[in-house]
């Protein structure tokens, strides 16, 4: 079987370093090696109620960063969810595959419901069907993502398994691998190291965005929060050290050197070095895709045709499989 790549971002505003860390950064340099497509998960956006002109926007945002960070459009797949009818076709099948009792387990629904869940959208809830369905749709078998997809995909591999058992169709999907990598899988918020950092956080110092200048680079750095002791010369003194770990995660991840080498070459030393030196690494690797997404956005029809010609191409894998599907299925007229 090929191997096949798959991974998707939500056009949501706000795309930031750890969306990059986590997810985009690695995307590139699996290129190399697989058959790649990376989805603008614009479906997935609609989960909680999103103004329909920014989403627009923000969906050629997210295409424009893939193709800044080094996703070549060409060679691989690059588009948006909601020009491939057949992930909503599958997520249909999908939410009949999948278990009430599997999705009261997900803790991002819970996190996102918050305490007023009879209020969330039912596609909220449903959200890792879909998931589970934009990586079966090609039988993809590797998904790049960051540490809090962890529990989706784990899922994922579970509807593959249930639908192969109740379809008898033993392999048909394959059990896609979580490609979880890097140093920083799991980047924490800027304003508190105990909470991931996020595109809805209602403070802006909480993360550095993808389209952030210089100066707000260097801004959200120095203001970044710390504790009172030196930095730690060993990885075991990062325990209980959230801030220090973050920073010195997102140093290491943006100077591509494991975390050990991080926390050597600041053993010892104030946060103030190290923020110091963070935020020039930090500009120098951030600052030239953002000014790339920048001039790509402000040309909206070369966007919009790359993410066309990727969802043709797209829907040519996906519509042979999806025609397996309803035939298993049992739907007449396949
Ligand atoms: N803080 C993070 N550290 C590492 N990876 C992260 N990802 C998200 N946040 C971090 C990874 O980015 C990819 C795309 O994520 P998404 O578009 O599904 O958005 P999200 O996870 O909903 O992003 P946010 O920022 O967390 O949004 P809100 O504020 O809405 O909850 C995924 O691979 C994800 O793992």
């Amino acid at each position: 079987m090929t191997a096949r790549v798959l991974s998707g971002v939500q056009p949501t505003g706000n795309l930031h370093l750890g969306n990059y860390l986590g997810a985009i950064r690695n995307f590139v340099g699996l290129q190399d090696t697989h058959e790649c497509l990376y989805c603008v998960v614009d479906m997935h956006a609609i989960t909680v109620f999103q103004d329909p002109k920014e989403l627009a926007a923000n969906t050629r945002e997210v295409a424009a960063a893939f193709i800044a960070a080094g996703v070549d459009p060409k060679n691989h797949i690059v588009f948006n969810q909601a020009q491939v009818s057949q992930h909503a076709e599958l997520a249909w099948v999908l939410n009949c595959v999948s278990r009430m009792g599997w999705l009261n387990r997900m803790t991002q629904f819970k996190e996102k419901a918050g305490k007023d869940r009879e209020k969330a959208s039912v596609g909220l809830y449903v959200y890792p069907n879909l998931m589970a369905a934009d990586i079966l749709l090609y039988k993809a078998t590797h998904v790049p993502v960051g540490e809090d997809q962890k529990q989706h995909l784990e899922l994922a591999r579970d509807i593959a398994q249930k639908f192969n058992h109740d379809f008898k169709a033993e392999g048909f999907f394959p059990q896609p691998e979580p490609l979880i990598q890097g140093p920083a899988t799991r980047v924490m918020s800027l304003r508190d190291g105990t909470k991931k950092m996020s595109k809805s956080d209602p403070s802006d110092l909480s993360r550095i965005t993808m389209l952030d200048g210089p100066d707000e680079i260097a801004k959200k750095i120095r203001k970044a929060k710390t504790d009172t002791q030196a930095l730690p010369e060993t990885k075991e003194q990062l325990e209980g050290r959230p801030e220090a770990a973050n920073l010195l995660g997102i140093y290491a991840a943006l100077a591509d050197v494991p975390l050990e080498a991080a926390i050597g070459q600041f053993a010892g030393s104030q946060f103030s070095n190290l923020k110091e030196q963070l935020a020039e690494l930090a500009i120098e690797k951030i600052g030239p895709i953002g000014e790339e997404m920048k001039r790509l956005t402000q040309d909206p029809a070369t966007v919009d045709a790359i993410l066309a010609d990727g969802a043709e191409r797209a829907r040519a894998i996906a519509e042979p499989i999806m025609a397996e599907v309803r035939h298993k299925v049992g739907f007449l007229g396949s």
